[in-house]
């Protein structure tokens, strides 16, 4: 029944109680009305609480993509807040969306310090369904609910009952329920019997501007807003029936699927199935080596953790500049507000650096994040091997290399796994955990584990150059400097991809992390280069020429003064003159072609990706996608707008492309395949 009553003197608790988190599905609406037809005059009170840790998170989203059931929550609720027995929320951890509602719906509420209640729907592409955009600004005013609905916030105990969301904060919130003086609920309206708020225009203005900024691009939060505007304007009744008629069209359009599949795969990152009997080594102590800006990173990620910390450099002066970038990443915590002083002091003391290998604890594991040369990878896991416990899993932190050939150093490869982090490497939430063809499933499991403690989602990749993530950047990168050679300037190109809902297109990203570390790459891999694949060489010419990006006050734009950025004529004189010596004839791209190049490409390696079993599902890729490469999260992730596009189509437009040059759009056998038997990238099974 996903519910559980108990009958204690003349209240009756009832339990919410569908674990892990008592998502509010059939059943439980089921249940609540079962309540509703049962109670009886023995009853004085309904005390609803959640079972478990939560109250409620919401609307059980599985659900979302069925037609509608009844009961339908909003008469749910709208039948416990018209009840002659009065109705006490219990709050005892989060509640959330139409756990929110159900609170809302309540006479009185209570909850305890820890608990957390908001309404994140427009987080999941919807709006609140149960009476959220109604009742709330009822209960708080109108300007309160646009702060919290539009953004999908939850507020902590404390500042809900400052907005007036709940009466009181208590340790024990269902023993305070039942010790309840019952004259206080009584003597007060329904919520939705109170009077509508007043109309709030600069709120409203001041929400819209907010949502076009953190959520551009997205209709739930703009309808959130509408709708709290309502609710100055519509009898309650009525403006129920908008909301509802919102959540339902919402919750089936591709935004909001793409988000619910963002969801779900976010919570479905975990360790493979077969690692599942395999205890990971538990890390206690850990060794970072080098302490340049992703060493440190990675470092502060590990002390945050909990996991003592050593970082190894090579050199006097290279230790002072860990140490400097360490006390960089502790002070901005401070700046922002997320540590004291005493704490970011604590942290430059605690993570400690040292020069050379010859008195390292006995760590538990070891991530090298040092220069990208194989012999230099050498040298530090030769080193590692000799300075280390047997059972210290050893990690490197390469993007590029061969993870196979760095653990042929090793007397023992299988204690080699690669872990890839993103910059900057205490904030962005993937990590690419690499297998190896030795890696051990102790290792593997490591890394997993690892991922989970410092809060990140890992996806797991095979061997191959640029692993996931950069190997399909590469070919997004080539095509970019295809089309400016053809004709785009690094402008349309950046606009076209902004207009997709990239926060910022390619060239304004490079200019952001600079040009060198490509320029290296690019550099290494001269030898062995496809010489039929077109080289573009205007990058080369403008790290040559010293325009690495913003650090050089030049890159793709200019950036005058340190500030904004100014298209740049001389950088379009440089890919006329590139486009003239490769005999190019140029030519003008819409907005809409180069989206499409650029798209088709990259879904195009992804694809072979997925074939080869680099990834193992399509859902990685989207991960991949989202959490380390800024594809808009409403769009679900790589392969996830691929489905919606259909391969049939995108086989179609690299076909065409194809003509141009066989090379570079090789179309990858999967989408063939897909194209002809009409399937899906999410349904294709990982590679034996
Ligand atoms: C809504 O309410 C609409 C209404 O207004 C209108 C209705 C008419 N549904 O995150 P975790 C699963 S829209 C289904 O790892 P945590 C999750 O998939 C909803 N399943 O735990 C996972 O499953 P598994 C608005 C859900 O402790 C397991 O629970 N609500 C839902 O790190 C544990 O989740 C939201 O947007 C759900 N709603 O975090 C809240 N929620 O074990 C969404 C969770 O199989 N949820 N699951 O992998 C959250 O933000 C977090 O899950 C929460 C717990 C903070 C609750």
């Amino acid at each position: 029944m996903s519910i559980r009553i108990e009958k204690q003197g003349q209240a009756m608790i009832v339990r919410l109680d569908n674990p892990p988190v008592n998502a509010i599905g059939h059943a439980m609406r089921l249940g609540l009305r079962d309540v509703l037809d049962q109670l009886d005059g023995g009853v004085d009170r309904v005390v609803v609480t959640g079972a478990g840790s939560a109250f409620a998170a919401g609307a059980d989203a599985r659900e979302f993509d069925a037609p509608p059931a009844e009961p339908h929550l909003p008469d749910v609720i709208a039948a416990l807040e018209q009840c002659p027995v009065p109705w006490i929320a219990a709050i005892n951890g989060v509640a959330l969306g139409g756990g929110a509602e159900i609170v809302l719906g309540c006479g009185y509420r209570i909850a305890a310090p820890g608990a957390q209640i908001g309404l994140p729907e427009v987080t999941l592409g919807v709006i609140p369904g149960a009476g959220g955009t109604q009742r709330l600004p009822r209960l708080v005013g109108m300007k309160a609910a646009l702060d919290i609905i539009p953004q999908g916030k939850a507020l902590k105990a404390d500042e809900a009952l400052a907005v007036g969301l709940i009466d009181q904060i208590a340790d024990d919130p269902l023993q305070a329920a039942l010790a309840l003086d019952l004259a206080i609920v009584s003597d007060r309206p329904a919520v939705s019997a109170m009077p509508a708020p007043g109309r709030d225009d600069e709120a409203i203005a001041a929400a819209r501007d907010a949502a076009n900024r953190k959520m551009r691009m997205q209709t739930a939060p703009q309808r959130a807003i509408d709708l709290v505007a309502l609710s100055a304007e519509l009898p309650f009744d009525d403006a129920m029936q908008q909301e509802r008629a919102a959540f339902l069209e919402l919750r089936q359009l591709d935004q909001a699927r793409a988000l619910r599949h963002a969801f779900f795969a976010e919570r479905g990152a975990k360790a493979p199935a077969s690692l599942k009997d395999v205890a990971p080594v538990d890390v206690r102590s850990a060794i970072v080596v080098g302490g340049g800006t992703m060493g440190a990173g990675i470092a502060y990620a590990l002390d945050r953790a909990g996991i003592a910390v050593t970082i190894v450099e090579n050199d006097q002066g290279a230790v002072e500049r860990a140490g400097v970038n360490i006390a960089r990443l502790a002070e901005a915590a401070e700046k922002r507000g997320l540590m004291s002083a005493a704490q970011s002091a604590e942290v430059k003391q605690r993570i400690a650096v040292v020069e050379g290998y010859g008195a390292l604890p006995a760590a538990d594991l070891a991530i090298e994040a040092v220069f990208e040369e194989m012999a230099v990878k050498h040298a530090v896991f030769s080193a590692l091997e000799k300075a280390l416990p047997a059972h210290a899993v050893l990690a490197t932190n390469t993007s590029y290399l061969d993870v196979n050939r760095i653990a042929a150093v090793l007397s023992a490869p299988s204690r080699l796994v690669g872990l890839h982090f993103f910059a900057p490497a205490h904030i962005m939430k993937l990590l690419e955990i690499v297998e190896g063809e030795a890696t051990s499933d102790v290792a593997l499991a490591t890394g997993f584990a690892l991922a989970k403690r410092l809060k990140k989602i890992p996806v797991l990749a095979g061997v191959c150059d640029g692993f996931i993530g950069n190997r399909i950047l590469t070919r997004y990168r080539e095509q970019a400097d295809m089309l400016l050679l053809d004709g785009a300037t690094p402008w349309e190109v950046d606009e076209a991809m902004a207009a997709f809902g990239y926060a910022m297109g390619p060239y304004e990203t490079q200019d952001l992390s600079g040009l060198d570390i490509a320029y290296a790459n690019r550099k290494r891999k001269a030898e062995t280069r496809d010489p039929a694949r077109r080289y573009i060489a205007i990058q080369d010419r403008m790290v040559e020429q010293g325009r690495l990006g913003r650090k050089t006050g030049v890159g793709w734009y200019r950036y005058p003064g340190g500030g904004g950025k100014v298209v740049d004529p001389l950088i379009e004189d440089l890919i006329r003159e590139e486009a003239h010596f490769a005999k190019v004839a140029r030519r003008e791209f819409s907005a809409g072609e180069i989206r499409e190049r650029l798209l088709a490409a990259m879904i195009n390696e992804a694809a072979a990706i997925l074939d080869e079993g680099i990834a193992a599902a399509a859902a990685d890729i989207d991960l991949v996608t989202l959490h380390g490469y800024g594809f808009p999260r409403w769009r679900g992730g790589l392969m996830h707008y691929a489905d919606t596009v259909g391969a049939g189509a995108i086989h179609e437009r690299l076909q065409r492309y194809r003509k141009e040059d066989p090379v570079v759009w090789r179309i990858s056998p999967l989408i063939e395949r897909l194209a002809e038997s009409g399937g899906r990238f999410a349904d294709v099974k990982p590679a034996e």
